[in-house]
């Protein structure tokens, strides 16, 4: 984690220590996960061992940590957010190893380690994918459903989120416009739905965890909507400026692949006051929340700020 963003969230007077609480909350995290997965020592072991090489490959937890920061910020509690924050972390691994797959962005390194079908081989990649894609909405069955949210809406929230209308639409747009030339909104179509989508059910299911009222939840929506779209354009940055050891992953696949992004549209330093502003927007939404959303204000920072 670089310097800046160890200690953040001075805009209501105290700061906030970001590295503690990621590391707690990674901690509790990874625990929930490893309970909520087969051992993988489990028949067929294969797949087991599979899905928990990505799952624990040491990604940043970056959507559980919002879905729980957005609980906290409602009044809610960690263990009732913690099926939610596991379940949105199993979509997201599983969305990674199908993206790494040589059909689609054909990547060796993910997570600082070898992709899943460089392991375990294409078949048993696109199955562990497929098995954590479906154990998520295991996971989230475990849900206490509260007054105002019952399963029905969970399930809708992923679905939604994961579907051919966000997550899916995203990746075809982005398959397809590969090679072509792509206006910003058309970059801005696909960033939304690749990205920002499962950010931002991230934090709306945190909310939902902790019953929260619907200006609550708007307020969560346009965060995770902002945040998740700086969260990409800072990614596209970091693909030209950093190195494939420094990310754990293949840097200047963009280019390479002659991808649309926001520096090649709008150049290097554009791409960053864009990002700013977005993150900005995103504080504006926390507002409602008269200083109980430290939390989410710190991870909006760290993610502008982020340099892997
Ligand atoms: C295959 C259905 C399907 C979707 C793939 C995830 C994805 C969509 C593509 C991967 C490439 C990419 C740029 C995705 C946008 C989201 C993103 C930046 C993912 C990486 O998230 P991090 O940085 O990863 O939070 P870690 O490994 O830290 O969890």
């Amino acid at each position: 984690m670089s310097q800046t963003a160890t200690r953040v969230g001075a805009r209501h007077g105290h700061s906030f220590d970001l590295k503690k609480y990621l590391e707690t909350r990674t901690e509790a995290v990874n625990r929930a996960l490893d309970a909520y997965l087969p051992p993988a020592s489990t028949r067929p072991a294969t797949i087991h061992k599979a899905m928990r090489y990505s799952l624990f490959a040491g990604g940043k937890r970056m959507r559980p940590a919002l879905c729980l920061a957005a609980a906290e910020a409602c009044g809610g509690n960690e263990s009732a957010a913690m099926p939610l924050a596991c379940a949105v972390e199993c979509v997201h691994t599983y969305s990674l190893i199908h993206d790494d797959l040589p059909a689609m962005d054909n990547d060796d390194y993910r997570r600082g380690k070898l992709t899943n079908h460089k392991v375990f081989g294409e078949g048993i990649a696109i199955l562990a994918g497929d098995a954590l894609l479906t154990q998520a909405f295991a996971i989230a069955a475990e849900f206490r459903p509260t007054p105002r949210y019952s399963h029905d809406q969970i399930f809708r929230e992923l679905t939604h989120a994961g579907g051919s209308l966000q997550l899916i639409a995203g990746q075809v747009a982005d398959l397809e416009g590969e090679g072509r030339k792509l206006s910003a909104s058309q970059l801005r179509y696909i960033h939304e739905r690749k990205t920002s989508a499962l950010l931002c059910c991230a934090v709306r299911l945190g909310g939902m965890s902790a019953n929260c009222p619907a200006p609550q939840l708007k307020a969560l929506t346009d965060f995770g909507h902002n945040v998740g779209l700086a969260f990409q354009i800072i990614d596209d940055i970091l693909d030209i400026t950093q190195t494939s050891e420094h990310l754990g992953k293949t840097a200047g696949k963009d280019t390479a692949a002659k991808k649309a992004t926001y520096p090649s549209i709008v150049g290097l330093e554009k791409s960053r006051r864009i990002a700013k502003r977005l993150t900005n927007r995103a504080f504006e939404a926390l507002k409602i929340f008269r200083g109980r959303a430290s939390a989410l204000e710190a991870l909006a920072i760290y993610l502008l700020q982020r340099d892997r």
